[in-house]
C-alpha cells in the first residue's frame, strides 16, 4: 500500500499510522501488517509499554519507502498496512490474552504480523496463536533477560515468565536467545535454560562472534518467530524501557543483526518500549526502524523466491 509521501504532505502532518501507511483491517493481498498491542499489566518494574504502539507509530514518521541496505521497497512489495490495535482489557491479563490470541490468530492466518508491544507477556498469547495457525515454530529471542522464570509473586503470567509457559504448553521447536546479560537469581537459572532446551548467547558472545551467531540463527529449519525486547539494546541508545540493563548492544549493532536475518519468518515483535521513560523518541524510532528492517528482510526473501 502507498505511504503518505513527505514530499507531498509534511511528515509532521496527518494522523500517526505505522510508516504513514493506510490503517485497515482488510488484509486481502496484504503480506505484512503492523499490529499494535497496548498492554503493560505484565510488567514487574516500570510500566509504560501500553503507550508503545502509538509512540512507535510516531517514531516511524521518518521511514522512507526504499531501503538501500536491503535494496527493496518493503511496503510496496509486501502491500503493508497498519492493522490498528488490539482492544486489550487493562488490569485483566488473562482476558487480554484471550483477545490477543483471537485477533492474532485471525491476522496470522492471512498475513505476517509485525507487532509493536506492549510488555513481553503478550508473546505468550501470540505464540499460542502462531501454534494454532502454523504448528510448532522456532523462536529467535533477542533480550537482555532469560524470561523463563517460573513465577512472580506466585503469578504465572508476567513479562518474565512467558517463555517458560510457552515451553510448558509445547508451542515451540528450537529456541535461540541473543544478547543475554542481566544478573540472575542464581546459577539454577542457567541450569534451567538447559532443562528447557534453550540455547543462549550473551551480549559478550553476540559482540565477539556475531557472524557465527547469525549462521546459527539462519540455519533454523522451518517457520520461525522473532521476538525482540528493546532492552537487548543498551539503555544509552534505548532508554525508554521498563527493566533496563546496562552494557548492551548499540542501535547500530541490533540493526545490523536484524538486517542479516534470513528466516522463514511467520511474525516479528518489538516489545517493552516504554515511552514515559524515553528521551527525544530515541527508543520509539529504533523500534520503528527494527520493524522496518524486519519487513525489509522478508521482502528481500520473497523477492528471491
Ligand atoms: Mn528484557
Amino acid at each position: 500500500m502507498r505511504q503518505i509521501d513527505a514530499r507531498e504532505s509534511p511528515r509532521f502532518a496527518q494522523i500517526s499510522t505505522f510508516a504513514r501507511l493506510p490503517l485497515t483491517q482488510d488484509l486481502s493481498d496484504v503480506k505484512a501488517a503492523f499490529f499494535g498491542i497496548p498492554f503493560d499489566d505484565g510488567t514487574t518494574y516500570r510500566t509504560g509499554p501500553r503507550f508503545g504502539p502509538s509512540s512507535i507509530r510516531q517514531g516511524s514518521r521518518l521511514l522512507r519507502k526504499y531501503n538501500p541496505f536491503a535494496d527493496v521497497e518493503p511496503f510496496e512489495q509486501l502491500n503493508a498496512c497498519d492493522w490498528g490495535d488490539v482492544n486489550t482489557v487493562p488490569g485483566y491479563i488473562e482476558d487480554t490474552f484471550t483477545v490477543i490470541k483471537r485477533d492474532m490468530k485471525s491476522v496470522a492466518s492471512k498475513t505476517i504480523p509485525f507487532t509493536a508491544g506492549g510488555d513481553h507477556s503478550i508473546a505468550l498469547p501470540i505464540l499460542r496463536a502462531m501454534n494454532e495457525v502454523h504448528g510448532k515454530v522456532n523462536l529467535v529471542h533477542l533480550d537482555s533477560h532469560y524470561d523463563f522464570w517460573d513465577n512472580y509473586w506466585g503469578k504465572k503470567y508476567t513479562h518474565g515468565t512467558w517463555l517458560r509457559r510457552a515451553r510448558e504448553e509445547g508451542l515451540l521447536n528450537e529456541v535461540i536467545q541473543v544478547g543475554i546479560r542481566a544478573s540472575i537469581y542464581g546459577k539454577e537459572d542457567i541450569e534451567d535454560s538447559k532443562k528447557l532446551g534453550i540455547i543462549y548467547y550473551t551480549t559478550n558472545t553476540t559482540k565477539s562472534e556475531t557472524d557465527s551467531i547469525i549462521r546459527h540463527v539462519n540455519s533454523l529449519k522451518g517457520k520461525t518467530y522473532v521476538s525482540l525486547d528493546i532492552d537487548v539494546v543498551d539503555p544509552a541508545f534505548a532508554p525508554g524501557t521498563g527493566t533496563p540493563e546496562v552494557g548492551g548492544l548499540s542501535s547500530f549493532e541490533i540493526m545490523d543483526l536484524v538486517r542479516k536475518f534470513d528466516l522463514n519468518v511467520v511474525g516479528m515483535e518489538v516489545v517493552e518500549v516504554s515511552p514515559p521513560y524515553d528521551l527525544s523518541e530515541l527508543t520509539s524510532m529504533l523500534a520503528a526502524n527494527l520493524l522496518y528492517e524486519g519487513m525489509s528482510t522478508l521482502a528481500k526473501r520473497m523477492e528471491r523466491k
